[in-house]
């Protein structure tokens, strides 16, 4: 009885519960996320909590991608602070999006004066490098507050920034994302709105904190945002325009998750709708080293969203995974004791810190014909010996292949391995397990594939 209760307590707090999948990143801290679709993919952009932070000490933001909901491949470091030349800190809740080919980085910073305000970068690509067109500000009200950056293109084409806290602010965007026409405008912080907040708070007579998300689905508009007192919930608005006046909708998922903030992004993708949200279900999580999540909405009929709670996560994959074509050692459904690192030899990559660290990649389709032949790019540092186990359907199911790693001498030097396995064919989850001599294993993996 009492392991069962344990197991329903981790599984619904998400924490390395033996099937999670939430939180959908577990190799570095992430917070505020900001999904978008281009193509058929999902890009999931995200700030990033500095290990051991206890303040939001965060320098850049993050890329990961998926086609299937379950397996994400990290992407590092796509812009940070220091791309802008004038910003001296705090790379807040970033929002991309995409207009005509060209994708626009929205983003928090704080310039040199200490003022913060919103900032844009353009790239050719979703996965950049993105640049600072303005060599400043797009927009800033009162340099207090203006963070949380959310932007979303009508279908009429007309593109609307919204942003604040404790104020919510909008403005239209021009059509080459940016510039504006017209005044900012405040959103009336009315109880019809964003609902009475209990107490005499100065500044924050509604429930309305931050985090706003502008989201449209058939004819309504969706203001998604993070609700005080804290810790936050999150709640929403909806409007039959982008601009209002909004009316206040409930909460959408209650304060949980050993965060005092969450922060609300809301997507269609493949004929569902994700909410991605965060709390602090890592191992050393908090409010300062936040982990992002996500789970499928559901709405009503007449279009309100039913009420959600944080769960362990995505169980069933949109599609399998080919594992014919080389997939990057950071393509995780879900990790223990391992780290991401990025370097220019081979971009990301990914690191084992522990004795029986594992990294699990879901629904691997080996097909009928089979794969008989097993293929990484590897090394290590410690001469102690490290290994790689291959196995599938859990951490100690069939073993497929051990590699002992070479000893490369750091992880700008890799070498391949590769070795003839049983013949395997069919959907599996694959499982990587990595053993070496406590106190650290220290194993660089930078990708793998399998041939017939
Ligand atoms: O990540 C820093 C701040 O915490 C964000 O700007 C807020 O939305 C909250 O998530």
């Amino acid at each position: 009885m009492k392991h069962s209760i344990l197991s329903f307590v981790l599984a619904t707090t998400g924490i390395l519960g033996a099937n999670a999948q939430n939180p959908i990143v577990q190799t570095m801290y992430t917070a505020d996320p900001a999904p978008m679709v281009y193509g058929d993919k999902l890009y999931l952009y995200t700030s990033h909590d500095e290990d051991n932070s206890t303040w939001f000490v965060m320098n850049d933001w993050k890329l990961y991608t998926t086609t299937d909901m379950v397996n994400w491949t990290d992407h590092g470091v796509v812009l940070s602070y220091k791309d802008f030349d004038w910003a001296q800190k705090n790379a807040w809740a970033p929002q991309c999006v995409e207009r005509d080919g060209k994708f626009y980085m929205y983003v928090p910073v704080t310039d040199r004066n200490n003022k913060e305000g919103i900032a844009v970068a353009v790239s050719d690509s979703p996965y950049g490098p993105f640049i600072d067109p303005l060599g400043k500000h797009l927009v800033q009200k009162s340099g207090w507050g203006d963070i949380d950056p959310t932007v979303f293109v009508d279908d009429d084409g007309q593109a609307y920034l919204y942003w604040g806290n404790p104020d919510c602010f909008y403005v239209k965007l021009n059509e080459d994302m940016i510039s504006y026409s017209g005044e900012i405008q405040a959103v009336p912080m009315t109880e019809a709105a964003f609902a009475r907040r209990d107490g005499n708070v100065k500044n924050r007579p509604t429930l309305y904190e931050e985090g706003p998300w502008l989201y449209k689905r058939r004819d309504l508009y969706y203001l998604l945002w993070a609700g005080g007192p804290l810790p936050e919930h999150i709640g929403y608005s909806t409007s039959k325009s982008p601009e209002g006046p909004w009316q206040y909708g409930g909460t959408i998922m209650p304060a949980e998750g050993g965060s005092f903030t969450n922060h609300p992004g809301i997507i269609d993708y493949k004929g569902k709708t994700y909410l991605f949200y965060h709390n602090g279900a890592l191992p050393g999580g908090g409010g300062f080293t936040r982990s992002v999540c996500v789970d499928e909405v559901e709405f009503n009929k007449d279009g309100t969203i039913k009420p959600m709670k944080m769960t362990p996560g995505i169980t069933r994959p949109l599609e399998t995974l080919d594992p014919y074509r080389k997939v990057e050692a950071e393509t995780i459904a879900f990790s223990e004791g391992v780290k991401a690192s990025q370097n220019k030899e081979v971009g990301v990559f990914v690191s084992a810190m522990k004795d029986n660290a594992w990294i699990k990649v879901r629904h691997v389709d080996f097909r009928s014909h089979g794969a008989s032949k097993f293929t990484a790019r590897i090394g290590t540092t410690h001469n102690a010996g490290v290994t790689m186990e291959v196995r599938l359907g859990s951490a100690d199911g069939q073993l497929l292949a051990t590699f002992k790693a070479p000893l490369t001498g750091g992880d700008n030097r890799w070498a391949l391995v590769s070795a003839e396995i049983p013949k395997v064919t069919g959907v599996h989850d694959l499982y990587f397990v990595f053993k070496g001599e406590k106190p650290g294993v220290s194993m660089y993996f930078d990708y793998w594939m399998f041939s017939k």
